[in-house]
């Protein structure tokens, strides 16, 4: 029998060098000069952390009296693997022309989109990847979609000025890139887009989503918004969930 029959999926521990060892490889860095000390204080910290046999196995100076480590520690943590789920979103994802059929043959007119990176977020290559004609990753974006008219007003955009942009083009769909989420900034950000496509009586006939590397599904579930799009999306799979959803709330 190999040994991934033998994995028991209500106790699963990370694998290292034996099933259940628990090893874990993790790296941090301290405000502290590189040195003798500062890898006595990463291993201490380790074990506060909770791991067994913690060692550093490399430690890099990085200047101004701090130091980056790489550690080796044995969790005694497991996980019910067989409880788990996870909130997604929940629309088999079709191919470019596919839904270029889907709009022709369901919604018989061009599907309009906005897309941004807004609030103070200056990152405009998550939005890009999605929308840019040229794609990402071997993925055309929106624009490039036959019966779509996709327009990326880049970053930094106020959220009162893509809700005006949203009634001006008559958007059917608004897609939101957040980046930065230090200090939650993105949560007041995203949650007064909702609040004032609502004030302007618009939010239910438009699709609302979000997306970025530190979203999920759940998370924009929870402010209000359709779906949550996180690291390693496509245009296909926010595309294919917006047509889907004009037809399903009947905004055709
Ligand atoms: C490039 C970059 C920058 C560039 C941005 C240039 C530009 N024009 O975009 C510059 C140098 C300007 C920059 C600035 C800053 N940055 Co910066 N930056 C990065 C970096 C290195 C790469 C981001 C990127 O381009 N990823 C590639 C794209 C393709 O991936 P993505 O954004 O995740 O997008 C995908 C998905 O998330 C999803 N997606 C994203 N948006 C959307 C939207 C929708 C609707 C959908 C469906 C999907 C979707 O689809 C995309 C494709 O799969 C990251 C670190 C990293 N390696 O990720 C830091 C990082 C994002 N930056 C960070 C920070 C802190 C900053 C600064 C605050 C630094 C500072 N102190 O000044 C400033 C902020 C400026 C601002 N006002 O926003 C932090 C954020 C930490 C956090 N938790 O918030 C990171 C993670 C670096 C770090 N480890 O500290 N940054």
């Amino acid at each position: 029998m190999s040994e991934i029959q033998k994995v028991d999926l209500t106790n699963v521990k990370p694998y290292g060098d034996t099933m259940n060892d628990g090893a874990v490889q993790l790296s941090f860095s301290l405000p502290v000069p590189y040195g003798d000390e500062a890898n006595e204080a990463a291993r201490q910290l380790a074990k506060k952390m909770g791991f067994e046999e913690p060692a550093v196995v490399y430690s890099h100076d990085l200047g101004i009296n701090y130091t980056y480590f790489v550690m080796y520690g044995k969790t005694v943590h497991s996980v019910d693997y067989s409880s788990i789920e996870v909130p997604k979103v929940d629309v088999e994802v079709m191919e470019h022309h596919d839904i270029e059929d889907f709009i022709k043959d369901n919604i018989k007119r061009d599907v309009v989109i906005l897309g941004a990176c807004t609030g103070t977020d200056a990152h405009t290559v998550g939005i890009d990847a999605i929308m840019n004609m040229k794609g990402y990753a071997g993925h055309y974006g929106l624009e490039r979609y036959e019966g779509m008219q996709a327009y990326n007003l880049g970053s930094q955009v106020p959220n009162e000025e893509l809700v005006a942009k949203a009634i001006e083009m008559k958007a059917d769909a608004l897609l939101v890139s957040q980046v930065v989420t230090q200090k939650d900034v993105h949560i007041p950000n995203l949650t007064e887009l909702v609040e004032l496509l609502e004030a302007e009586g618009i939010r239910d006939k438009i699709v609302l989503v979000c997306g970025g590397p530190r979203l999920s599904h759940e998370l924009a579930k929870e402010l209000g918004y359709d779906a949550g799009f996180g690291s390693g999306s496509y245009a296909e799979d926010v595309a294919t969930f917006v047509v889907n959803e004009i037809v399903k709330r009947n905004l055709v």
